[in-house]
């Protein structure tokens, strides 16, 4: 599939005007950013809309496991936390839907993309929330994994996906804090709350290494992805970052991090970490993850039940245009 996918790149590439794709590759070389109306590659505008749209749907599925805990979270201060921060991944799915639509795909196409299976999101939301420190982990691991992620897609070439992700940034790293700050609770209260704070460490922390995509050897993606300036940073190297910032704090709450390999390297300044499994990854993302199929049947039934809200809205701006023309 991806051997299919780079030769349809090259085949598309070939096709464009070099001068016109030398003066782009400059631009992006000279760290300006490129705008929706500006000329550029057609594998260049596949691959954004790839990236954002995957990452757009990875915001709105990844309300799910924590919309989940949303009525049992255990008083109304952390109700009110759980409840500001999936709005806050509403948003998020709301900009970059914005972001990739100035490439030239609808939303409804985008939308459809992912409800056909045609179109990916994070691996990381097809496993279940099954205690309440798995809200600390994930706010903790898997946020922190994404912020370590979208800290350099502030600096991507596409200017729209770029100052988007500042302001998702800032709020991801309100997310992280508050997912840490459960985690030093339960890891401060009693040996059952201690436990599950272990059990849920040991669920998240290999899923969360997977987020960074497979290694840079096995990636399609990345080498292309690192010319042109969308990624600024390989998979493997920010990999690497989370885990060398992650450990520390697992050590500062008194946890485990479940890989009998973790070692400090002196020479690379950075920890040696043990393999991942990435049979598990591909499997997930086939589709194959453990509650892969509840999240796509939620996010359809979500979409059908919204099917008035979206009529409705219609409606009102068909009657405000003909108010107005009148
Ligand atoms: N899951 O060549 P590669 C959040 C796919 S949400 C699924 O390395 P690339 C949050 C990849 O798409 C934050 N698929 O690809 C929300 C490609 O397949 P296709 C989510 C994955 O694009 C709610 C193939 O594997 N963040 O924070 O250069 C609550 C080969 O990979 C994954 C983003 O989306 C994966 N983990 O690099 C809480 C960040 N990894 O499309 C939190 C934006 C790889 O060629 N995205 N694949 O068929 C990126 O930075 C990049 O797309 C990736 C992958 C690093 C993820």
């Amino acid at each position: 599939m991806y051997t299919t996918e780079l030769q349809k790149t090259a085949t598309i590439e070939n096709l464009e005007d070099p001068k016109l794709l030398d003066a782009f590759e400059a631009r992006v070389a000279a760290d300006d950013f490129i705008e929706p109306k500006d000329w550029m590659p057609e594998a260049y505008r596949r691959t954004l809309t790839r990236q954002i749209s995957q990452h757009a749907h990875s915001e709105i599925v990844g309300m799910l496991p924590e919309g989940n805990w949303i009525t049992r979270a255990p008083s109304l201060r952390r109700k009110a936390i759980l409840l500001a921060k999936v709005q806050d991944e509403a948003g998020h799915g709301l900009y970059l839907y914005c972001a990739a639509e100035t490439l030239g795909t609808s939303r409804e196409e985008m939308v459809e993309a992912l409800h056909s299976g045609k179109a990916k999101y994070s691996t990381i939301f097809n496993y279940p929330t099954l205690t309440w420190a798995d809200i600390g982990a994930i706010g903790w691991l898997v946020d922190g994994a994404a912020i370590m992620n979208q800290v350099p897609l502030q600096r991507t070439s596409y200017g729209p996906y770029a100052r988007a992700m500042v302001r998702i940034c800032k709020e991801e790293s309100f997310h992280q804090r508050q997912g840490y700050e459960i985690m030093i609770a339960m890891a401060n209260g009693s040996p059952e709350q201690k436990r599950m704070a272990q059990d849920a460490l040991d669920r998240w922390w290999w899923p969360s290494l997977m987020m960074f995509g497979p290694p840079d050897e096995n990636s399609p993606n990345t080498a292309q992805s690192m010319r042109w300036r969308i990624k600024r940073e390989t998979n493997d190297e920010l990999r690497q970052k989370f885990v060398d910032i992650t450990v520390p704090q697992a050590e500062f709450l008194g946890l485990k991090v479940p890989d009998p390999d973790l070692e400090w390297n002196e020479e690379k300044g950075g920890y040696d970490f043990g393999d991942i499994d990435w049979e598990e990854f591909y499997a997930v993302v086939r589709g194959e993850g453990p509650v892969a199929k509840e999240r796509m049947k939620a996010r359809r039934e979500a979409w059908d039940e919204g099917a008035w809200v979206r009529e409705a809205a219609a409606a009102h701006e068909a009657k405000r245009k003909q108010r107005k023309a009148a």
